[in-house]
């Protein structure tokens, strides 16, 4: 990106610059514009999507839900709120989950304050009076003091570099872009390439209808069933009674939800006993086995009696020993790439009329007219699904030609890995705040209380530059480069970077492999923003920035973190 996208002529400036601007709304985006106009800033929202919900506008596979329970996956600011949605299932469908955010959009009348089908494109920083002008794919211009970005971890689409993807003739879906009518996939020959979470939901309800169900998988990921339930209506008044504990006890955790390990340590027990805990997390379903003991994610002997165990549940369900061969991870600690949570999915391959195709033993080829050929054969089909991920945590912010006053380009800046303040703050970008994004713990917490733990921070700093009549802040670039070796370094210490993750931007061909969500806790990540405030906001220039004082105060250009982990590039 080396010229601006396009920039603003004075006409084109939709009327006078907002105080706050923020792209995106889904859950980050919303509570964000909610909070700043309650702070009294005039505020604005753009969204791509026609409506709200972020990722649950987008993700509207057969089989999407969240893997994270109902009652702990929405916001906890206002208990009002809480008491009055009722949540119907366990692990909600994304059905479900998007009428909650409509629900709140409704009920804090938060679209006055939007503009929907507005794709930002591109911001630019102007120093002279310290406003963000900001553009959308529609020729739009705004202008603001303070914008933020809440355009998500999981929502610039990963389209695989697959040749010929282009030449298929049939029907091509993506499964982050699920169209909006029904696709009738009954008696189709249908193709999915990728077996993370969306693959792993989508499989079994494609398996139910389409005549012939090819599954491509480059890496087989730990599946555990989720075991999702109605919720009864006795159940729901014990929920409501029991939520102000659950909610204190989430916000004082590691990943903003109430739940602990086996209270022993794995040293302490006998064999028998280790099995017995995994055997009761297993069946408490869902992405909680990853962490069945304390130091699973750092102690590679814990890891490896969870890989033991998850092998035997393998063997068990899958009836060919070949294709059960096939579908057990190997080459990465369980957990290290986010556990997929299922219904079904491994008794999916016990059915006749599906098909794994191991693209370790025999890989992709191309994608032609027809289907896809490998190798070994090639596979005729009507629709072809590709549920191959995210460019994930900076890919949508570095899509965007985000420039700074001293002619920083973003995507630039974060050429070798984000570089950020707590994640929130980007040297060289004053006045630009970004939401759970990298450098946050939000990829690896309970994304709605993980967005209010950041708005509020961002809302009392702004709260207090208003009242201190201060126009820019920018991160400091030695505060920068020190949280990012602290990210890297949480990363370090645990088993995390041995996977070729989309935490560490190893799924998108060309990435810079850096270990990119802060791994170090929720709680302890709010108590280091705290600390960081309670230091009269230490990490940040607070006040205007000169042109002439700018390259004092930015420091040298950073450094890019070293790779967390050399070796080749995963290929299809
Ligand atoms: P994921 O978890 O990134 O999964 C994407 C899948 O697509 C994964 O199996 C990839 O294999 C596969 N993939 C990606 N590119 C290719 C190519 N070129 N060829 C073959 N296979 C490919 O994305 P999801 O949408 O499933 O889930 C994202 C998150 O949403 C999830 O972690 C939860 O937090 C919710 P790979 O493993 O990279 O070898």
């Amino acid at each position: 990106m080396s010229t601006p996208a396009r920039t603003c002529d004075d006409g084109q400036v939709a009327s006078g610059a907002v105080d706050v601007l923020v792209v995106g709304a889904g859950f980050a985006g919303m509570y964000a514009v909610l909070q700043a106009r309650r702070h009294g800033f005039s505020v604005l929202g753009l969204e791509a999507a026609s409506g709200v919900g972020g990722v649950w506008y987008w993700n509207r596979y057969p089989g999407a839900r969240c893997d994270v329970e109902s009652i702990d996956y929405s916001y906890s600011f206002d208990e009002d709120l809480q008491r009055d949605w009722t949540w119907s299932e366990r692990y909600a469908t994304q059905p479900e989950i998007l009428r909650y955010a409509e629900h709140v959009a409704d009920r804090y009348d938060l679209r006055r304050d939007y503009r929907f089908d507005r794709r930002v494109t591109a911001a630019a920083f102007d120093g002279t009076d310290a406003n963000w002008t900001v553009t959308t794919e529609t020729g739009e211009c705004h202008r603001a003091r303070w914008l933020v970005f809440a355009t998500g971890s999981l929502s610039a689409p990963n389209r695989p570099d697959v040749p010929g993807l282009d030449d298929f003739g049939g029907l091509l879906l993506q499964t982050s872009r699920w169209p909006h009518t029904e696709v009738d996939l009954t008696g189709r020959r249908v193709g999915v390439i990728g077996t993370g979470s969306s693959g792993v939901q989508l499989i079994p309800r494609v398996a139910e209808v389409a005549a012939r169900l090819t599954v491509f998988q480059r890496t087989a990921n730990y599946t555990v069933p989720v075991l999702n339930r109605q919720f009864a209506p006795h159940e729901w008044n014990e929920i409501q009674r029991a939520y102000p504990e659950r909610r204190r006890r989430s916000w004082a955790s590691l990943a903003g939800t109430p739940h602990v390990a086996y209270h022993k340590q794995y040293a302490e027990i006998d064999e028998a006993e280790r099995l017995a805990a995994f055997e009761a997390r297993w069946r408490e379903g869902g992405v909680l086995f990853g962490k069945t003991f304390d130091g699973q994610a750092v102690d590679p002997e814990i890891n490896e009696a969870a890989r033991r165990f998850a092998e035997r549940k393998v063997r068990e369900i899958v009836r060919d020993p070949q294709t059960a061969e096939d579908l057990l991870p190997s080459g990465h600690p369980v957990g290290a790439k986010r556990i997929c949570t299922d219904s079904g999915y491994l008794e999916t391959f016990n059915r006749g009329n599906v098909e794994l195709v191991n693209l370790r033993r025999d890989p992709m080829v191309r994608i032609t007219e027809r289907g896809v050929e490998t190798a070994r054969a090639s596979h005729d089909l009507d629709v072809l699904v590709l549920a191959t991920g995210f460019d994930a945590m900076t890919g949508a912010l570095t899509r965007i030609d985000v420039r700074g006053p001293r002619g920083d380009v973003l995507a630039h800046t974060w050429a070798h890995g984000p570089l950020t303040h707590l994640g929130l703050g980007v040297p060289g970008f004053p006045n630009l705040f970004v939401l759970t994004g990298p450098g946050s713990p939000a990829g690896l917490s309970n994304l709605p209380l993980a967005a209010e733990q950041q708005v509020n921070w961002l809302m009392e700093l702004l709260a207090n530059c208003r009242q201190r009549g201060i126009r820019t802040v920018e991160a400091r670039a030695d505060a920068a480069q020190a949280w990012t070796r602290r990210v890297d370094e949480a990363a370090r210490a645990t088993l995390f970077p041995r996977a070729d993750s989309w935490y560490l931007g190893a799924n998108v061909s060309g990435k810079p492999r850096v270990f990119m969500p802060y791994i170090g806790g929720f709680k302890p990540y709010a108590d280091r923003c705290d600390d960081d405030r309670d230091g009269g906001y230490a990490g940040w220039h607070v006040g205007d920035v000169t042109t002439a004082d700018a390259e004092d105060l930015a420091g040298p250009r950073s450094e890019p973190p070293a790779p967390v982990r050399g070796g080749p590039r995963t290929a299809t």
